[in-house]
């Protein structure tokens, strides 16, 4: 069966100072976004307060990662500038690092990276795939896991009219390309994740093609890392606003699962962990709930 336990390699993960397990059982991603559009109520200290609260709301219902962003990647996004993403994001890392949480940090930004690393971040969600100069170097001098996500153009424009020869094998060739070249530049193989970017510079057709060829991708013998969760794909396939779509991204979820994803980032952790969890019994015939809450 695709996706079943058995057919997945289980290797150690190193994801900083908190090692995981791959392919044992899916991992679970919980998004924490703090780009003022997020947390528009309030200042700096109120939005910080809610951003933890909801981080540690996450581990509690299952979540094995954090990933923090600062600098929105939304289609049309402006850039933040760095004094700003740091402001953001490193007191979160270190707070939830010292809980012993681990946490991921959504960043194209070498010194953010650095900074990041030196809060205690177990892994860089990087969606240029350190394609920014000095990125690799940041990444290489630490331990941390990465995540190398393909990105066709950058968020400003990526929307208008995205074209491919052939979407997965193009995708696919530049993950491996970069993953490659981060070997290469000292990143152990065992630190290294993809991620197709689903909705980056794609159309939903290219979106859904992507993710019926997850094998391909898991083929390459890294771990793969897929993010759909709300994303406009959905809302095209149900017809719903942003806010109406968890359902449709716990079936996502579940349907990249299935297809190979060992990573799966999410905004509803509660929702996805129960969905995985009733797939896993009924797949494995074993009722013990996989993906423990805290
Ligand atoms: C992704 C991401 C994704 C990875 C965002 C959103 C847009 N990082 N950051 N993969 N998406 N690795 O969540 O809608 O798909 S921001």
């Amino acid at each position: 069966m695709p996706g079943s336990p058995e057919s997945k390699p289980i290797r150690r993960w190193t994801c900083g100072t908190h090692p995981l397990t791959i392919g044992e059982r899916p991992l679970i991603m919980g998004i924490l976004n703090v780009t003022p559009d997020s947390f528009s109520d309030g200042g700096m200290f109120v939005g910080r307060e809610k951003a933890l609260q909801h981080a540690r709301r996450m581990v509690a219902d299952g979540a094995d990662i954090i990933d923090i962003g600062g600098e929105s990647t939304r289609p049309g996004a402006i850039p933040v500038p760095e004094d700003v993403e740091l402001e953001r994001v490193i007191p979160l890392v270190e707070t939830l690092a010292r809980e012993g949480i681990r946490v991921s940090v959504d960043t194209v930004k070498p010194l953010v990276m650095r900074a990041a690393l030196a809060a205690g971040a177990g892994m860089i969600n990087d969606v240029s795939a350190l394609t920014q100069p000095g990125a690799m170097e940041a990444v290489a001098a630490g331990e941390a896991a990465v995540c190398l996500m393909h990105m066709q153009g950058e968020p400003r424009t990526m929307q208008t009219e995205p074209h491919y020869e052939d979407i997965v094998q193009d995708v696919r060739e530049f993950l491996v390309e970069r993953a490659r070249m981060c070997e290469a530049n000292g990143i152990a193989r065992d630190r290294i994740v993809i991620d197709p970017g689903l909705g980056f510079g794609k159309t939903v057709a290219h979106n859904v093609a992507l993710l019926r060829a997850l094998g391909a991708f898991k083929a390459t013998g890294y771990p793969v890392l897929v993010g759909i969760s709300r994303k406009s794909t959905l809302g095209r396939i149900v017809g719903r606003d942003v806010n109406e779509r968890m359902a449709a991204s716990v079936a996502a979820a579940l349907a990249a699962v299935a297809r190979g994803a060992a990573i799966v980032r999410v905004h509803d952790v509660r929702e996805t962990v129960d969905a995985l969890n009733v797939w896993h019994a009924i797949e494995t015939g074993s009722y013990e709930t996989q993906i423990l809450r805290h």
